[in-house]
């Protein structure tokens, strides 16, 4: 069987606006010379770049009443959000190069206004070792990059909650976490509250990827819009150094593959965030590779093998 994919647009956007590092703003030029056009046009998917969009400079102040840089979030996130709106209403696939994973509220908030107007069922994949839940009462840091999750769900500023006209964007019972493993004591209680589906990494250590992966993908049919948002810190740092916040102990390369197999067999992806590479700390480009290696996997290289 081979898949027949939506266009793809690539959608840059060279932010590090919510992070507590600067460098993530570089990850769309660096999964560019990476060559993640390239391979996607190699498997037959029709690829076409629109280039970066444009938003605040990275003022790089403290917090203001637990937040750091909302005004110029709330911009980044309105630019993305109206982007990846308009190439799902034009029928393609949007494919957001970020920027760090503050975005991940634009691109959702757009993901499902979309799914609201064409009666699709929205399912989220959030791979990241961080469960990005934090408010600004809760926040260790201020970073806003750790509270996409909360505001979908309407847990954060007006700015950011409403972003899309009416609040909540998503329900919880629409996501489901995968690869966590740093959860703030704040934000713990806060994810048990919202009845958040996490496969952390204590419970993939016991089932396994696969059954997780089963399990995260349960329900998902012909109906389903399937988003996926990869934070490149989901990855072991021992495959994956080129991110600001990176934690120990997540997937190995094996398990990141099937990962990516699993989600391609669904064959109903139909929007992606890249976030969260920082080119500044990683060596050699190599984590870039992998993300495309990776993204790869997710548009069915690998699964090539068993049709
Ligand atoms: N939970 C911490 C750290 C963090 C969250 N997301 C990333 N880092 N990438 C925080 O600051 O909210
Ligand atoms: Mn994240
Ligand atoms: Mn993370």
């Amino acid at each position: 069987m081979s898949r027949i994919f939506p266009p793809v647009s690539l959608i840059g956007v060279p932010t590090d606006i919510g992070a507590g590092h600067r460098g993530a703003r570089l990850g769309p030029e660096a999964l560019r010379i990476a060559g993640l056009a390239e391979a996607l046009a190699a498997y037959g998917v029709e690829v076409t770049d629109r280039g970066n969009l444009d938003g605040p400079r990275n003022p790089w102040l403290p917090p203001v009443a637990g937040y750091r840089h909302l005004a110029e979030v709330a911009a980044w996130n309105r630019a993305t959000m109206e982007a990846v709106y308009a190439e799902l209403q034009a029928g393609r696939m949007p494919v957001m190069l970020g920027g760090d994973h503050c975005l991940g509220l634009g691109s959702i908030t757009a993901v499902a206004r979309h799914c609201r107007e064409t009666g699709k069922r929205l399912r989220v994949l959030w791979l990241d070792a961080h469960a990005d839940f934090n408010t600004h009462e809760v926040t260790p840091s201020g970073n806003i990059h750790g509270m996409p999750v909360a505001c979908l769900c309407g847990l954060g500023p007006r700015e950011l909650t409403h972003l899309g006209g009416d609040a909540p964007a998503i329900r919880a019972d629409e996501i489901r976490q995968i690869g966590i493993r740093s959860v703030d004591p704040g934000e713990k209680r806060l994810v048990k509250e919202y009845g958040l589906d996490i496969y952390d990494m204590r419970y993939i250590d016991e089932v396994g990827m696969k059954r997780a992966m089963e399990e995260a993908l349960e329900g998902v049919d012909a109906n389903t819009h399937l988003h996926v948002s990869f934070d490149v810190d989901f990855l072991d740092p021992s495959i994956a150094p080129g991110v600001g916040t990176t934690v120990l102990g997540g997937p190995n390369y094996r398990e990141a593959q099937l990962v990516m197999e699993m989600i391609a067999d669904t064959g109903r992806m139909a929007s992606l965030d890249i976030v969260e590479l920082n080119p500044l700390l990683d060596h050699h480009n190599a984590t870039a590779e992998l993300v495309v290696d990776l993204v790869e996997s997710l548009f069915g290289k690998s699964t090539l093998m068993r049709d």
